[in-house]
């Protein structure tokens, strides 16, 4: 008696710790409290499933813009994505509206609405590129990450950039005053070329001071603490690939990687799986979050991708959560974006059983786990 009495004493003990050591602080360790949470319950979360995410989700879809409440995943599936992407690229030229004319203000609110039903909220920023004055994809010249790095003669007008994307992360509040928690990450897709923060445009040590250095700005200089931060590369092939520009475990806490599918299903699975398989471990190395930060089959072609090529792949690695691009819909050069279907896309029936599937988690699901509550 007495030594069951003791056993399950010890085991009530180990149990403490170990939730204890559970808890712990994100890279920013004068993060508010709801990011702390945050982070802590997205590494919960991996043994519950994975996240759907959609950029721009209640922005706009494939054949419609700003209808209130509406989205192409309620639409096809009556919930709304677990995990909301927006975009900040050209905020800091002061425009009203971003790069895919979402307006600043309507972002806010969307931002706002995402977070009180609970769901996760991821930003990118294609930015300008500082010193050509031209798109986050003039690549030309290469000194560009040099010039706003400290000492560069552009690293003033950089800076006066950080002030606003400062200024807009304060401006995220709840209902109680609290900051929104955001999962911000700068300079995605690194590895490639196609950036002037990526790949052959800077040395990896340059791209990994910029990190640092814009990191630091946020969170010393401007005093932003609602920030997680999210490294991501490009498709890799080994994780010193992966690792070549990775900014170090004091500037991270979610490590993804984006994916595209452009050629056979066969070809998408075996890639997918090969980088999470090496994504899951390196993020269990360094204690980190796996994320699939980016991902989507252009215009889905295939009515049984979701069941068929991207669920079996989801389902045999740990990933917090997965977001798919935007559903721009005509553009206008003429061409057509959509990544999510819509209510009689081709893959909409494939889509509903893929959601219905328990790995995959929309915001019904992420709102049960109350992500910005200590637990
Ligand atoms: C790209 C496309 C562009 C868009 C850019 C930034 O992948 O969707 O149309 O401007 O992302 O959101």
């Amino acid at each position: 008696m007495k030594k069951t009495v003791l056993l399950s004493a010890l085991s009530v003990l180990f149990i403490t710790i170990n939730s204890a050591a559970q808890n712990s602080l994100p890279c920013d360790k004068q993060a508010t409290p709801e990011t702390i949470n945050l982070y802590n319950n997205l590494k919960k979360s991996l043994d519950k499933g994975v996240m759907l995410g959609h950029q721009d989700d209640l922005a706009y879809g494939v054949n419609w813009k700003y209808e209130d409440g509406r989205s192409d995943i309620k639409d096809v599936t009556g919930d709304y994505p677990a995990v909301m992407g927006f975009e900040l690229g050209r905020l800091e030229l002061d425009h009203a509206v971003n790069l895919d004319s979402v307006p600043f203000d309507k972002m806010r609110l969307f931002i706002k609405d995402a977070y009180q039903h609970g769901s996760v909220i991821t930003i990118s920023w294609h930015l300008n590129n500082p010193l050509t004055g031209q798109t986050a994809w003039d690549p030309s010249p290469k000194e560009t990450v040099a010039s706003i790095l400290p000492g560069g003669e552009k690293n003033a007008l950089y800076n006066s950039w950080l002030d606003k994307v400062a200024a807009f992360f304060l401006s995220l509040k709840g209902n109680n005053g609290e900051y929104i928690p955001i999962i911000f990450r700068p300079f995605h897709e690194l590895n490639g070329s196609w950036f002037w923060w990526g790949g052959k445009n800077c040395t990896p040590d340059e791209i990994k001071q910029l990190y640092q250095y814009t990191e630091k700005y946020l969170r010393d200089t401007k005093g932003v603490h609602n920030l997680l931060y999210a490294f991501n590369t490009d498709v890799f092939h080994t994780a010193d690939e992966y690792l070549e520009r990775f900014p170090g475990d004091d500037f991270t806490d979610v490590l993804g990687f984006d994916t595209y599918q452009r050629n056979g299903n066969e070809q998408f699975m075996q890639s997918a799986n090969n980088m999470l398989a090496t994504l899951d471990s390196i993020a269990f190395a360094h204690n980190k979050i796996p994320a699939l930060t980016e991902f989507g089959y252009g215009s889905l072609p295939d009515s049984t991708w979701w069941t068929n090529v991207l669920l079996p792949v989801l389902k045999t690695h740990t990933t917090a959560y997965a977001l798919a691009w935007r559903n721009a819909g005509k553009k206008k050069d003429g061409s057509t974006e959509f990544y999510m279907p819509y209510k009689g896309q081709a893959s909409e029936k494939d889509f509903i059983a893929f959601c219905n599937d328990e790995k995959i988690l929309l915001q019904k699901d992420a709102a049960k786990e109350k992500l910005y509550q200590k637990h």
